[in-house]
């Protein structure tokens, strides 16, 4: 993707209620920065649900719908239906939801809504856990991490779910991954799925967590960058469930993404390599289908 001039005019307010170096909260800034003024946010129960601020405070300069933690997808569809109804086809309805609401409760009302094609565009920022009631595991949560349901020894030994790969499964108009710590591609991302306005679009995005992945708040952004440049979070489009574009090749080994973080110190050589091994083969895979 081609480089952009990232708009100067923020939509998140200076102060919101996320930790230091929340990596959401950067996701949110550049998804608000890429999409503009004419947006509503579906928020369901998620740490995001607290960064916006306690009615009547917000931390958004957009309204915001907060609703149950299953239910971002038909929500969405919701207020999609009566904007439509209210002749507004400009306002893009955003559903913002964290890995637990997108991979794991929230997952059929996503699918029922990408299935029916809903004009909205459905976020997932992934963290990688359930942060927000105290870092359990989630489906998203990867092979060899600590939380507070796979503690110890107990550690995770199930791979984390390809998002990316259902929701193309839908044939969905436009699918992608993101990062915020390459905020053009993902400025970029953003824009893109607003202009594809008509249908569903879904966005991934890693939204590191210094609290749950148990590194210093001031390298949420380099941890986010190592995810990237280790293959083992990729950078990459999916349109219409057969289209790949690759957007970026990583090269650098996944031990120096691991190390950094306390949720994987428990990790010895034979597992680092054995995740090696794990994010090898998915790189292969999408190699095999990326242009
Ligand atoms: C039906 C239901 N079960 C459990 C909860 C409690 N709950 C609120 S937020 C949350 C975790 C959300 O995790 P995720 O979607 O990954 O967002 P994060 O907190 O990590 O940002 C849980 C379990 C709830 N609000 N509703
Ligand atoms: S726990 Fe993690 S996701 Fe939640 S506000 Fe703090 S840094 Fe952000
Ligand atoms: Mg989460």
């Amino acid at each position: 993707m081609e480089q952009l001039e990232i708009p100067t005019e923020d939509y998140l307010n200076p102060g919101h209620l996320g930790c230091p170096g929340c990596g959401a909260a950067i996701a949110m800034k550049l998804a608000l920065k890429a999409l503009g003024s004419k947006t509503m946010v579906v928020i369901p129960a998620c740490c995001w649900g607290i960064l916006a601020g306690p009615y009547p405070h917000t931390s958004l300069k957009v309204p915001i719908l907060h609703t149950a933690f299953a239910t971002a997808g038909a929500a969405a569809s919701g207020i999609r239906a009566a904007l439509d109804m209210r002749g507004d086809t400009e306002t893009t309805v955003l559903s913002w939801a964290g890995d637990g609401g997108t991979f794991d409760i929230g997952f059929q009302s996503l699918s029922g809504a990408v299935e029916r094609n809903e004009d909205c565009i459905f976020v997932c920022y992934d963290n990688e856990a359930y942060m927000n009631t105290g870092v359990q595991r989630s489906s998203a949560t990867p092979f060899g991490t600590q939380t507070t349901t796979t503690p110890g020894a107990e550690w995770k030994k199930t791979r984390k779910k390809n998002i990316i790969e259902t929701l193309a499964a839908h044939r969905i108009p436009y699918a992608a991954t993101a990062s915020i710590a390459f905020p053009e591609d993902m400025v970029g991302k953003f824009q893109k799925a607003k202009a594809k306005k008509g249908g569903s679009r879904f966005i991934h995005v890693l939204a590191a967590c210094p609290p749950g992945w148990r590194v210093p708040s001031e390298l949420s952004v380099k941890v986010s960058r190592l995810a990237v440049q280790t293959n083992v979070f990729p950078l990459y489009e999916v349109e219409d469930g057969i289209t790949y574009t690759l957007n970026f090749r990583g090269n650098r080994n996944v031990k120096e993404y691991l190390e950094v973080q306390g949720r994987f110190k428990h990790l010895h050589d034979d597992d680092i390599n054995r995740i090696q091994r794990l994010v090898d083969e998915d790189w292969g895979l999408l190699l095999k289908k990326a242009v």
